[in-house]
């Protein structure tokens, strides 16, 4: 083809593929979606039945998921909302920019709050419940790197004091800790969410655990939600995407995730060769997620509802996350020229809008109006979990040496000049002259912006994060719940493995306190002897028993319920510990005193998930760990690799972790009853790991006056010689 007919033929396509978009039009207007839908399909079905295929496709185009004349109305004073915003990024910088003037490499981010404020701030003045109408209230999974703009909202919010600031990462003086931390600042963080991953998927086996309380009846059904902002480099640690199925598999629609999507990590792009919203949109929408992509602002609108033939947003897909990167920082000539340079029909789109303006062209994650209406619709929608995808730029605001560049992450300073940039470009009342020191800003209680602040909090239930312990202290448990295995076996051999599980087995049907005991197995019941429980207290699920189990006529077959009290996880040692710390933090979050036993094999335990046990320490979990058929000795038919000498080693280092090796019936019994005691009746913020043995021998009785030996952990068995 010579260039005229090729010219001709483009020409052509354009005019068909108006005719059919008209059409399209037609069908949406006057049928609705449902209809389009289902004519789409239709044309899909026929284009395969003629044997050719459609290329396939998980992802939408690269534009916002919901359209600018569906976006509901903003609640609120937006002049007001930037304000506060502004407040808060302020101080936020000033915090960290102070702390390492007193002190070089004191540490502390500034550029992934730049990125994330408007995502918080929206929440924060329109979303996050602390408390809903029927009592309940969202937990909230605050990205780690985050947490100065966390602590500038408190301090705004009266919570946090001048001096806690000024005492950025100086604990010891009584200040801030660095990254969220629930020892460090009980009072304040819940979830230690910093190394990455562990926020994610610990936020879907809580929002599992609250649907699990709700269905067991422990906790009245109601709309607390659980949220968890994480950023887009965050998303290649496995935890992060390796629990997603089972969120949309259980229906978690009391889940939201937020990505910051600012294209960037530490050491420079996300995907600088792909695209990270298009790649996370095809893995949640895969799993069956609801995914929301907020990509433009307010300011693209009108260019896209010029885009009648797609040519912008062909563009806006064509271009690599690298590139965004560089208009990001460069000017808007630049932008100018390369992005809409490809095609005189894209420059023509934007030729009234001068460079200073093309530079300006806000993001959907920067824009409160495309945020809330994501949050809205995530609130909303029903059946699924729902992840929204908000493009930003690292580092925002923050000028010409942190915005959108590869080293933003590391950044602890910003000099005079961008200083007074930033000072000026967010309205802070900070005279030129005092600029240099950073110094923190607050207007009065009564100004209009802390006026508005308090209001929203208040309209939504209090301040948070707030970590309380809302449980009461359980009663102390009955002695002759456990006297039996104080007497040992008479002669006949029983593992220890075999006698935790009977010991469950008897705690789960104690009037008082059996509701609350939490068994979890990742697939092993059966390795460990407790397949009698299936049947006992069934096993949970979110929909009860669809079918007719194969074992249904024996005595112990394979029972599903919705009030089921097993958690079986499958082969996640990952999300059963994620359930473990969901449980055993309840008599905090809420005010329910869970007491999980996860048990496993001890050989695929601590060495398996030990960064999730470090955070359960750092979260003041509750509960015991359980390394099942632990030994040099091994079941028959397993290896060497099975073979479990070296977990206690592993569990020592964890300082609230008490680690146990017991070997007979009676110290076991002991030790978890004086576990119950310290965790749930003292409430100390311990938990245990016990080894149980997988070799049988004669269970002997109890001694007299052992028992404070065996919590020391060593006492005389008998006399020698
Ligand atoms: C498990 C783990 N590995 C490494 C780190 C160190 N680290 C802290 S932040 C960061 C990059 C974060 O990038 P992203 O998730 O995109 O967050 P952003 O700051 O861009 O919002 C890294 C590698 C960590 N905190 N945890
Ligand atoms: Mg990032």
């Amino acid at each position: 083809m010579n260039n005229r007919e090729n010219t001709e033929a483009l020409g052509l396509e354009v005019l068909e593929t108006r005719e059919w978009l008209d059409s399209l039009d037609y069908v949406l207007e006057h049928y609705g979606p449902e209809r389009a839908g289902r004519l789409l399909q239709q044309l899909e079905l026929h284009t395969a039945r003629s044997g050719y295929r459609i290329p396939f496709s998980a992802t939408t185009p690269y534009q916002n998921t919901i359209p600018a004349e569906k976006q509901p109305p903003f609640p609120g004073s937006q002049e007001v909302e930037r304000h506060i915003k502004s407040l808060v990024r302020w101080n936020a910088l000033a915090m960290v920019m102070r702390a390492n003037k007193v002190e070089d490499g004191i540490g502390g981010h500034i550029s992934t709050y730049a990125s994330a404020a408007t995502l918080y701030e929206v929440g924060f003045n329109h979303c996050f419940h602390a408390r809903t109408a029927d009592g309940d209230r969202d937990l909230i999974y605050f990205q780690g790197h985050a947490s100065p703009g966390i602590y500038a909202r408190a301090f705004l919010e009266g919570r946090i004091s001048r001096d806690q600031l000024e005492n950025f990462r100086r604990e010891s003086k009584g200040g801030l800790s660095s990254y969220p931390h629930p020892w460090l600042m009980p009072h304040f963080w819940e979830f230690p969410t910093v190394s990455m991953g562990l926020g994610p998927i610990q936020a879907i086996y809580q929002a599992r655990f609250n649907r699990y309380l709700e269905n067991r009846g422990l906790k009245e059904s109601t709309q607390g939600r659980i949220w968890a902002f994480l950023g887009d480099g965050e998303t290649d640690e496995p935890e992060t995407l390796g629990a997603i199925a089972l969120a949309a598999r259980e229906k978690l629609d009391n889940l939201i995730f937020v990505v910051n999507c600012n294209l960037q990590r530490l050491d420079g792009p996300v995907r600088g060769n792909g695209k990270i919203i298009q790649e996370l949109e095809a893995d949640f929408r895969g799993t069956g997620w609801n995914v929301i992509k907020v990509i433009w602002g307010g300011d693209w609108d009108p260019l896209i509802a010029k885009d009648r033939d797609g040519l912008l947003v062909k563009r806006m897909g064509e271009v690599t996350d690298g590139q965004f990167q560089k208009y990001f920082v460069s000017s808007g000539a630049y932008f100018r020229q390369h992005f809409f340079g490809t095609d005189p029909r894209l420059l023509k789109m934007v030729e009234h809008l001068s460079d200073e303006q093309l530079a300006k062209m806000r993001l959907g994650g920067h824009d409160p109006i495309k945020v809330y209406a994501a949050y809205k619709a995530a609130m909303e929608h029903r059946g699924s979990p729902t992840v929204i995808l908000a493009k930003t730029i690292k580092g925002y605001g923050l000028g010409e040496s942190g915005e959108g560049r590869n080293i933003t992450h590391q950044q602890k300073k910003i000099n005079d000049e961008e200083l007074m940039r930033f000072r000026s470009r967010f309205g802070i009342p900070i005279p030129d002259e005092q600029l240099h020191d950073a110094p923190f800003y607050c207007p009065p209680p009564d100004s209009p912006a802390i006026t508005y602040l308090q209001e929203k909090r208040k309209a939504l239930g209090g301040y948070l994060p707030d970590r309380k312990v809302r449980a009461p202290k359980l009663s102390p448990i009955k002695e002759e719940l456990f006297e039996e295995f104080y007497k040992g076996t008479g002669g006949r051999k029983a593992s220890t493995t075999m006698v935790i599980v009977s010991m469950i087995a008897k705690m789960v049907r104690d009037h008082d306190f059996g509701k609350l005991i939490v068994p979890i197995v990742p697939d092993e019941a059966r390795t460990f002897g407790m397949e009698a429980l299936f049947r006992q207290i069934g096993i949970y699920s979110n929909v009860g028993q669809l079918y007719e189990p194969v074992d249904m006529g024996t005595l112990l077959y394979y029972k599903e319920a919705k009030d089921g009290q097993i958690l079986e996880e499958g082969i996640t040692e990952s999300g059963s510990m994620s359930s473990f710390i969901a449980a055993g933090t309840s008599y905090a979050n809420h005010g329910i005193n869970a007491i999980p036993f996860f048990i496993f094999y001890s050989m695929f335990g601590l060495q398996r998930v030990g960064d999730l046990v470090w955070a359960a320490g750092d979260q003041r979990t509750h509960g015991f760990l359980v390394g099942g058929t632990a030994g040099r000795t091994t079941l028959a038919g397993e290896g060497l690799q099975h073979q479990d000498g070296n977990s206690q080693l592993l569990a020592y280092p964890v300082p609230n972790l008490l680690a146990y090796d017991p070997a007979f019936a009676y110290e076991l019994a002991i030790i978890i009853q004086d576990g119950i005691r310290r965790m749930y009746v003292e409430q100390e913020d311990i938990f245990y790991y016990i080894t149980v043995m997988n070799e049988p021998w004669e269970q002997p009785e109890m001694p007299q006056g052992v028992r404070d030996g065996i919590l020391k952990g060593m006492y005389r068995y008998r006399k020698s010689g």
